[in-house]
């Protein structure tokens, strides 16, 4: 009769490049930042003026997901940062799979940061890890206030939690309560850095470039 060792942990497909992706990125000394949230927060907003912000500091790459089009990757690409777009074609996150390739074709070696933005989702690319060195999710003001409630998992695992479009809280036009959104994010996750910006002002992101500034200067000890 065949045996089956109940100790010895089967690796999905989606583990194994995880894992090759986490010692690809441990032997090249780079961090690798996963960016979750969903369609329209304004995770491309913050990259493209995460990289200027940036510029002349930190050398950023860019791994871009989306279901179709390379429409986020062009914007990208106007910062002159490095950028590759992986389409999913229906799927609604990232794998580890299609980052190990994307690292094989980014100028890894010329880079100090990394990001990835993952499909539009605050769901499945929760549950899919790519071998990061660390899960940022962003939430904007206009998704409503109850979302680290509703969705606790992606709160739970990520290292940053970055509240985008404040600029829309001055003038009353969303009903958001940031002190109940951080106080939710905290009770899923202690340790969660919480950054409110405005990718659109400018509002906070230099606190923002700040975190990563110093996390790349720390190297991935920091993770
Ligand atoms: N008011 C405001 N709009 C923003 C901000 N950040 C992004 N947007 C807008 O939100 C929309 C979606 O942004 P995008 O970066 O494409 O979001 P993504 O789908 O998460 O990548 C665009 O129309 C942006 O101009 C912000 O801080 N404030
Ligand atoms: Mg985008």
């Amino acid at each position: 009769m065949d045996k089956v060792d109940v100790g010895k942990k089967i690796l999905s497909e989606n583990e194994k490049y995880a894992f090759e992706n986490i010692i690809f990125l441990a032997e090249q000394k780079k961090l690798c930042l996963n960016m979750i949230s969903s369609p329209g927060s304004g995770k491309t907003t913050i990259l493209a003026r995460t990289i200027n912000g940036l510029r002349g500091k930190i050398r950023i790459g860019v791994i871009e997901g989306d279901i179709q089009t390379d429409i986020d990757a062009e914007r990208i690409r106007a910062t002159e940062a490095p950028v590759l777009q992986i389409n999913t074609e229906g799927a609604c996150h990232l794998s580890a799979t299609q980052i190990s390739e994307a690292l094989k074709k980014l100028p890894v070696a010329d880079l100090d940061l990394i990001f990835i933005e993952n499909v539009g989702n605050l769901v499945c690319p929760s549950a899919f890890d790519l071998g990061e060195s660390a899960k940022v999710v962003v939430l904007s003001v206009a998704e409503g206030d109850d979302k680290p409630a509703k969705y606790p998992a992606i709160f739970a695992k990520s290292k940053v939690l970055l509240v985008n479009k404040i600029d829309l809280l001055a003038g009353g036009h969303v009903d958001f309560d940031l002190e109940r959104a951080k106080a939710d994010a905290r009770r899923l996750n202690k340790a969660i850095e919480i950054f409110p910006i405005s990718a659109k002002t400018g509002e906070g992101m230099d606190l923002w470039c700040d975190w990563l500034l110093g996390s790349v200067q720390k190297g991935i000890a920091q993770q």
